[in-house]
């Protein structure tokens, strides 16, 4: 049902495990939403029929004097503190607590880094380990800055603008910026970080379908925003190894 009614709205695909939930939920306030707007509808024809002018010509000064109102009142708090404590808290916990973010052996390490107007990705390569930048090595051979002492550096490989990632496998991304603040807003993986200068900040998926998409900067960052477009491409775990084995480190060999 809930597919059925982002296709009629032009929504985007989910193609992330925690995707489905956040989609559910969505679908579930909209639900809500909806059953609301009835509901307040219809309670304002009644007021209207109710206190129309024929039936109640004097202005009545004490009010409601019942304590229904207030009851509603206590139980929608309730509800709203279930919602916000039961739901949402360990939700967004689990979304940015560094205790669930995932460490093992299958775990897609990189750095997404924001620049006018693109984005820089900077795999970790085979040793899943990312090497060390510094800001003072930016050139157009060395876009990230990559200190070519570090040994995790050796083996990093630079992909502009296409996101390569494994199907069933945790992508670990940590989103920075050389210049301005951007947004990596990967719609179809549930996924969205702004990415300031100086800051490092993880985000993490689980893509559970393959297929291509757009990738745009959430960020209005300068003249050229409309064009930073790039692209994420789910694709499966053997043929993710292939791509990884077939790419180019960066940093020449010493
Ligand atoms: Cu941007």
């Amino acid at each position: 049902m809930i597919e059925w009614i982002n296709k009629i709205f032009g929504m985007h695909d989910v193609a992330s495990l925690h995707g489905h939930s956040g989609d559910h939920m969505l679908g579930v306030l909209h639900w809500f939403m909806l059953i609301l707007f009835i509901g307040w509808s219809i309670f304002l024809g009644y007021v209207i029929w109710r206190f129309r002018r024929k039936k109640s010509p004097h202005a009545n000064y004490y009010g409601v004097t019942s304590k229904f109102p207030t009851h509603i009142e206590i139980g929608v708090v309730i509800v709203d503190g279930f919602l916000l404590f039961g739901f949402a808290f360990p939700l967004w916990a689990m979304r940015t607590d560094p205790g669930y973010r995932p460490t093992g052996d299958d775990v897609v390490n990189l750095r997404a880094v924001g620049e006018q107007y693109r984005w820089n990705f900077h795999y970790a390569g085979q040793d899943r380990a990312v090497g060390l930048t510094s800001y003072e090595l930016y050139s157009g051979a060395n876009p990230i800055g990559l200190i070519a002492e570090d040994p995790n550096a050796a083996d990093d490989f630079l992909s502009i603008n296409e996101l390569v990632v494994p199907v069933g496998r945790p992508v670990v991304v940590q989103v920075t910026s050389k210049d301005v603040i951007h947004g990596l807003a990967i719609l179809p993986m549930f996924s969205q970080q702004d990415a300031l200068p100086g800051a490092e900040i993880p985000m993490w998926f689980v893509p559970d379908k393959e297929g291509e998409w757009n990738i745009v900067c959430a960020q209005l960052c300068g003249a050229g925003h409309a064009q930073m477009v790039s692209h994420v491409k789910a694709v499966s775990g053997e043929k993710f190894d292939k791509w990884l084995a077939g790419q180019t480190p960066l940093l020449p060999k010493k």
